[in-house]
């Protein structure tokens, strides 16, 4: 696989009055020239996250990727592209075993040894991360930097993606270090049209 564009955006609910606003946003992401969006709720129980999921699938279509985080049930039941999971969900192997070959799955890393071992794994793209300081993620792991972004860019050929702190001021630097792709959440929230489009412009 390979992405599209070099933003990928993250919805999450906790940042949104209510679930027309990110819809809304979600939207707006799409018509600004996203083609890749990863649904995060981390609050919701399963019953809104499959409705709000479906309702994504069904206002956006099915010309945008869509990522599941965390839940590989939620993931089918919404019918996602792909499904992203961190250190302390499913492993890739078994998140592989339900969500098929033909979907995506993503891998959340945070220091070399994750890296590496996640490289090893059938995961279509890694994740590295908290690159920079997030108010985003309840207890983050410690800021890898730019040059954890170097490290990781070393130890993989698969897609990365660097997460963590990114906005329109430092995602061209995060490119530089060796990342495909930025993910973002909350320097899209103010105006996410505008703000999509602005960083679509400093990735290139
Ligand atoms: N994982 C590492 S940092 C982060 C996640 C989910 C949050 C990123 O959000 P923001 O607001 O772009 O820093
Ligand atoms: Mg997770």
């Amino acid at each position: 696989m390979k992405f599209a564009k070099r933003l990928y955006p993250i919805v999450d609910p906790s940042c949104f009055p209510n679930s027309g606003a990110l819809l809304l946003a979600a939207e707006a992401l799409v018509a600004a020239g996203c083609t890749l969006i990863q649904y995060r709720n981390k609050q919701g129980n399963a019953r809104q996250m499959l409705d709000e999921a479906r309702e994504l699938r069904a206002r956006l279509g099915q010309s945008v990727k869509l990522i599941m985080n965390d839940r590989a049930d939620l993931c089918l039941a919404a019918g996602f592209d792909g499904l992203h999971v961190g250190q302390d969900d499913l492993s890739p192997e078994a998140a592989r075993r339900i969500v098929g070959t033909d979907r995506w799955l993503g891998v959340s890393t945070h220091n070399p040894e994750q890296l590496a071992m996640a490289d090893l794994t059938s995961a279509d793209y890694l994740a590295i991360g908290p690159v920079f300081a997030t108010q985003s993620k309840a207890n983050p792991d410690p800021l890898v930097g730019a040059a954890g972004v170097r490290r990781a860019r070393e130890l993989t050929h698969k897609p990365l993606v660097a997460i963590g702190g990114i906005t329109r001021a430092n995602a061209r630097s995060v490119i530089d270090a060796g990342a495909d792709a930025v993910a973002v959440i909350s320097d899209l929230l103010r105006d996410p049209g505008k703000s999509a489009e602005e960083l679509l412009r400093v990735l290139g």
